[in-house]
């Protein structure tokens, strides 16, 4: 059993609802935005979540991070030593979908590297008609490594999904360096 601690970036374009997301997910469902308020610069959500598995916990530093370009070269310093991250777009628009690899190698030249990376892609609004193909989904996800997850922040569903995936690859991760650090001093 561990008790880790993580942070997480959530990126992607403005009104995808990565702090709808956010809200919905430490609130356990009870908080949905109705009114939608721009995020200025980043803000700071914090989510235990429970792995069932070992009874692991993950605390995750949510960082919901602004999509307007304004806040952007501020938003990037707030970027620094993050160990996953979140891609969102929206499934009722395609160029939020067209941006994912925008932000995704921003988040790479900004503090990613070449260091492999815990992330997973979510499709948000899931309760809308999608205009985004499937199969370009899946080979856009593909591409960079990451799971794809399919979400409505409105509706409160499979919202706990991703950020149970991320938890428990965060707690793997951990688990395979404490082994090749004992094989070390061994
Ligand atoms: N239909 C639907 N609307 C949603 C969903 N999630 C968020 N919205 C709406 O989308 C709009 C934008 O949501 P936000 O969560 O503020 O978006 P954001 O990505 O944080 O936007 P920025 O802070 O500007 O980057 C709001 O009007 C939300 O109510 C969803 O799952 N379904
Ligand atoms: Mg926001």
């Amino acid at each position: 059993m561990v008790f880790l601690r993580g942070k997480v970036l959530v990126i992607g374009d403005t009104c995808v609802g990565k702090s709808s997301l956010c809200q919905v997910l430490s609130s356990d469902g009870g908080i949905y935005p109705k009114n939608y308020s721009s995020t200025i610069m980043t803000e700071l959500i914090i989510k235990q979540v429970q792995l069932t598995e070992n009874n692991d916990t993950v605390e995750l530093f949510l960082y919901d991070s602004s999509g307007k370009a304004i806040y952007f070269e501020n938003c990037k310093e707030t970027w620094l030593n993050a160990d996953m991250i979140v891609l969102v777009f929206d499934l009722s628009n395609k160029e939020s979908f067209g941006h994912v690899k925008f932000w995704y190698e921003k988040a790479k030249e900004t503090f990613l590297y070449d260091k492999p990376i815990i992330g997973c892609v979510i499709g948000n609004k899931s309760d809308l008609s999608s205009v985004v193909n499937q199969a370009n989904i899946k080979q856009m996800s593909d591409s960079m490594n990451m799971k794809y997850f399919e979400c409505s922040a409105k509706e409160n569903q499979n919202v706990m999904d991703p950020f149970k995936y991320l938890a428990s690859e965060y707690v793997k991760k951990y688990n395979e360096n404490i082994k090749k650090f004992k094989q070390i001093i061994e």
